[in-house]
């Protein structure tokens, strides 16, 4: 039984209070770790080391923080089977998307912020009689609250803007998926990175999380997970006027036309409804298809997805394995029962896979498509969060966009097409924050992330992270 120990200061300890949470593996139901079950007064450690190792830290040149943060992504890479493995056993993912995204692009995350901050320019801003100088300066401490579903790469996306701009951490990471977050702390030990400057601490979110956000000498927030939860968070963190940006839940439409390429926008259509069992804020869970093509399209999905390989994460060829918790999956289920309820008819999946005996307490739900649900359906309007995507026609560009646009959530979307500027029309005319046309989760970690609606408040991403993570001050220096 592995002891998931806090970073606090440069050291690993417990939870003041020596109490610990249970935490297992998806894919099996084995407990096979413990995390501390920290509260206010481990987060006020924490916030008084990372306020210590400030000064100092800001003090560093940005070639100085930029050469940490490439130290660090060498490190990470340099173990990066050993995280992939990880974060599959933690959250019941492939082990070959844990490669992929969770491994890869956290530590492309450190490389890439160590490289744009070298890039960041000065604003000047010339008068007639006088020069404005707008600098950045660090906020000082900022707290970092993430979720399950990519645990090391949502912290990573996080940690390495906000020390690229001279700030210190203190950073919550899901009380279900905390192994990559503790296996970071043991690399940045390892690098020697100085004590303080990254602290993490473990506990539930309306312990742990809830008192990093209640912290008065923490200055900003950013948050990844559920919108009611984010909700929780706005309202403590605004009466401190602390800077906030949340990364909240989303609904997003897959819009196929009718003279989308067929292959393309089936496997397109699937990757984006399914990667990750359906986990990904930016998943596709309504597929939108010109009448014309519905059927042929349908059938061909069912096929595609039907051909997914489902089963152990730990094995390379695995496609789709298990999700995170009994809890969730529960919770999936409930509307697997409801869209029957509501008139849906599930064309494949709906159940537990057959799998070796050895997964059979894991979390495991087959991929699900559920047709003839109406658009306002309860099943196609919430979000769901799992491996369960709804299909709906419609007859013209005008109404799916309205289709499309029918909902609270306003994060992203894709449109599948071969008029690449009827695509980007339709792209426009979207209420989120991203769309790709004939792609989907093609990112580029310039470009700015974040949703609309109750998807969220803020984009992080690229310069607009160096930003967030910062105070922007203008100098006006009268000339002589
Ligand atoms: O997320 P939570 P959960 C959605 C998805 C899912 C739902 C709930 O619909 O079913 O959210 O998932 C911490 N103050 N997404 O319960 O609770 C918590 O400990 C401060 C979308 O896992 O939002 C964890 O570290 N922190 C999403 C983090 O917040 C609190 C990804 C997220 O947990 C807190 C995950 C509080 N009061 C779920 N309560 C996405 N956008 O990608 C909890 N936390």
């Amino acid at each position: 039984m592995e002891e998931i120990l806090n970073f606090i200061g440069g050291k690993f300890i417990p939870s003041s209070s020596g109490q610990r949470i249970d935490n297992l593996t998806p894919a099996t139901g084995e407990v096979y770790s413990r995390i501390p079950r920290s509260e206010a007064v481990d987060v006020a450690m924490a916030v008084a080391a990372a306020e210590s190792a400030q000064p100092a830290w800001a003090a560093l040149s940005r070639v100085a923080r930029s050469a940490w943060l490439e130290r660090i992504a060498e490190s990470l890479e340099s173990r990066i089977e050993e995280i992939a493995m990880a974060e599959s056993r933690d959250t019941g993912k492939p082990v070959s998307l844990a490669l992929d995204v969770d491994g890869a692009r956290s530590v492309n995350n450190f490389r890439f912020f160590g490289k744009i901050l070298l890039e960041r320019q000065q604003e000047t801003y010339q008068m007639s009689n006088a020069t404005n100088h707008v600098i950045d300066k660090p906020i000082g401490v900022v707290g970092l609250i993430t979720p399950w579903n990519l645990p090391l790469y949502l912290l990573s996306w996080k940690i390495a803007p906000a020390l690229a701009m001279g700030n210190t951490v203190v950073a919550k990471p899901s009380e279900l998926t905390p192994m990559t977050a503790y296996l970071l702390c043991k690399i940045l030990a390892d690098v020697g990175l100085p004590a303080g400057v990254v602290n993490i601490v473990h506990g539930y979110g309306t312990e742990c999380g809830a008192a990093l956000v209640a912290h008065p000498k923490v200055g900003a927030i950013s948050f990844t997970g559920g919108t009611d939860t984010g909700r929780a968070v706005a309202a403590s963190a605004a009466p401190m006027f602390k800077k906030l940006s949340l990364e909240l839940g989303g609904k997003n439409a897959t819009i196929i036309l009718e003279d989308a390429d067929l292959d393309q926008a089936v496997a397109g259509a699937a990757r984006a409804a399914f990667m990750n069992q359906g986990q990904v804020c930016l998943c596709g869970s309504r597929i939108f298809i010109a009448d014309s093509i519905r059927q042929e399209f349908t059938q061909r999905f069912v096929e595609h997805v039907e051909n997914m390989v489902v089963g152990d994460p730990s094995l390379e060829d695995t496609e789709f394995g298990s999700l995170v918790s009994h809890e969730h999956r529960d919770k999936v289920e409930s509307y697997i029962e409801l869209a029957k309820q509501e008139g849906g008819t599930i064309l494949t999946g709906g159940a537990h896979p057959k799998l070796d005996s050895r997964l059979d307490s894991g979390s495991f739900l087959l991929p699900t498509i559920i047709d003839e649900l109406a658009v306002d359906s309860r099943c196609s309007s919430e979000e769901i969060f799992g491996p369960v995507v709804t299909l709906h026609g419609f007859s013209s560009d005008d109404e799916v966009i309205g289709f499309a646009n029918n909902t609270e959530y306003g994060l992203a979307g894709s449109v599948w097409t071969t008029d690449l500027g009827r695509g980007r029309a339709m792209a426009e005319a979207i209420e989120s924050g991203m769309v790709w046309v004939n792609c989907w989760l093609h990112r580029d970690l310039r470009v700015p992330f974040g949703g609309t609606k109750n998807s969220g408040v803020g984009r992080e991403g690229g310069q607009r992270s160096l930003a967030f993570y910062s105070e922007a001050m203008n100098i006006c220096i009268l000339d002589d």
